[in-house]
């Protein structure tokens, strides 16, 4: 007979790391039916903290990695909430000592999507399993539950699948967590979709300004327009939030709070990693590139200094038809937004067929619509819009979108001139309508850029009345000849 009080519970998951996310991350798991969690961390006093502070939460503390491997039951489960880079492989190195083959090591911090594909083909070596899972949310969501992106194996979800669900956000019913794809497509899916909140981040503002410059209204009075907008089909967090921030008035100064933030935008890099990647796959993520780009020329005080001093439209800018005005800006944001969304999804299905994942896009836009940053009711046209035809070429031309895209082509056209003459940056609104032409032109240039790269570099061209490769002489009688493609 065994004496239960002298067993030690075992925990079916652990989390190293306890700084914010990861301790906000070990109650969520905790606060779930069925869940004991171990907990640890580098220096002992976060763990004693965190337990102090929960007794409610029954942790099991380890102050080594042998003792933490010890108080889990196997296959052992970890969930790595580190800062990301060297951090994550000394403590991927330190379990990869005490775990065995079968066990699974989970990456949930914000790792760049090859160095995980890097990590798991080293741990797989070792028969352990090895999963990167974008968690976005930030610390409220590791709380109280997040949109969670795990890649990894088919065997690793089998366990790791029915404790991420338990502790994810819910919409309509369903966890906010698929398994994305094998090795690096959770982290690659998460950093697309922080690419896209850099997007519709962007176009918020750019409506901001257009509406502020273009009807005087004070911050206030535009929260009450995002307010308005988010009844509707714009409604997201993103807009939800834009109200809040733009009600709010600074204690110090009476100014709206908005007036005396310095107008300079941070970035992690995430929207970085995303145009780098587009750029190495050859898709065209101009909405996210522009809303990087613009925190960019945001954060360079010293130019815009000197810059400052170049011209721009004589008149003031002001509309007459103010409702008609905000009308056509809420049409251009929506237009565009379907853009960046459609870019996004893009790059996904281009990163898929480059790294061999299988991932379902409507089945990404589903976990998307609680927990995370782009949060909304629209990812629910998108997830239509996959189950219909999964292999949708561009999501934009889904019924939906395409019906919203031709309601509002006019107003967005509108818009961005407005923008143009009134010498108002929307280098998002612009680039979205400036990509939606181009997608859709039966001819392009590009017929053109062939000519010139055929002329000083012998690069070839096709034709469009036969088949084969085609070179012509330039510098000579400039005759066209039949050539092979090695260029
Ligand atoms: P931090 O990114 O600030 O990392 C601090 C943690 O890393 C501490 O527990 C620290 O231990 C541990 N650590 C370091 Br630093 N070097 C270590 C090493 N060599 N070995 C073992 N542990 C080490 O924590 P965070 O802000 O909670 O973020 C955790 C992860 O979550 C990061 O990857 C971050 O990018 C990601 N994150 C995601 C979101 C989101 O919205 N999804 C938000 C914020 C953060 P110590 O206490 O001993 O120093």
């Amino acid at each position: 007979m065994t004496d239960a009080s002298s067993t030690p519970a075992l925990a079916n998951i652990g989390v190293v790391g306890l700084a914010v996310m990861g301790s906000n991350l070990a109650r969520n798991l905790a606060s779930r039916e069925g869940n004991t969690v171990a907990v640890y961390n580098r220096s002992r006093s976060k763990t004693d903290e965190l337990v102090a502070e929960h007794p409610e939460a029954g942790f099991i503390p380890a102050f080594s990695y042998e003792e933490f491997a010890a108080s889990l039951s196997k296959p052992r489960t970890a969930i790595i909430m580190v800062k990301a880079g060297r951090p994550t492989d000394a403590v991927i190195d330190s379990l990869v000592e005490v775990f065995e083959p079968g066990d699974i090591i989970v990456d949930g911090g914000n790792a760049y999507f090859p160095d995980t594909i890097r990590r798991e083909k080293a741990v797989r070596e070792t028969g352990i399993n090895f999963v990167g899972a974008g968690i976005s949310g930030g610390e409220e969501g590791a709380l109280t539950g997040p949109s969670i992106m795990p890649g990894g194996s088919d065997e690793s979800w089998v366990t790791l699948g029915p404790i991420l669900k338990s502790i994810a956000a819910v919409a309509e019913g369903e966890p906010c967590v698929t398994h994305v794809g094998h090795d690096g497509a959770g982290h690659f899916v998460k950093m697309v979709h922080n690419g896209i909140e850099y997007a519709d981040m962007q176009l918020i503002a750019e409506a901001y300004d257009l509406i502020r410059r273009g009807t005087g209204k004070t911050p206030a009075e535009i929260a009450d327009v995002f307010a308005e907008w988010n009844k509707g089909e714009l409604e997201s967090y993103l807009i939800e939030i834009t109200a809040e921030v733009l009600r709010q008035v600074d204690a110090e100064t009476g100014k709206p709070l908005v007036d005396v933030i310095l107008d300079q935008a941070g970035a992690k890099g995430t929207g970085a990693w995303t145009v780098q990647t587009a750029l190495a796959l050859g898709v065209p993520v101009s909405g996210i590139a522009e809303a990087t780009f613009a925190r960019s020329l945001s954060s360079h005080p010293e130019q815009r200094a000197v810059a400052a001093s170049l011209p721009g439209p004589d008149e003031e800018f002001r509309v007459d038809d103010v409702d008609g005005f905000i009308e056509d800006v809420r049409q251009a944001l929506f237009a565009s937004k379907i853009i960046a969304y459609s870019q996004g999804f893009d790059e996904i299905r281009a990163g898929a067929a480059e790294y061999n994942w299988t991932i379902d896009l409507g089945a990404v836009s589903k976990i998307w619509r609680a927990g995370c940053i782009i949060r909304a009711q629209f990812l629910n046209r998108i997830a239509d819009a996959y189950a219909e035809q999964p292999d949708l070429p561009v999501l934009a031309t889904a019924p939906y979108f395409a019906e919203a895209l031709t309601r509002g082509q006019a107003a967005w056209r509108r818009v961005v001139v407005a923008a143009t003459q009134a010498g108002i940056p929307s280098p998002a609104f612009s680039s979205s309508l400036a990509y939606y032409d181009g997608i859709r032109a039966e001819r392009l240039p590009a017929a053109l850029v062939q000519g010139q790269r055929d002329f000083f570099g012998a690069h070839t061209y096709k034709r469009i009345d036969k088949e084969g490769t085609f070179h012509t002489q330039w510098s000579g009688d400039r005759t066209e000849i039949e050539a092979e493609d090695t260029h």
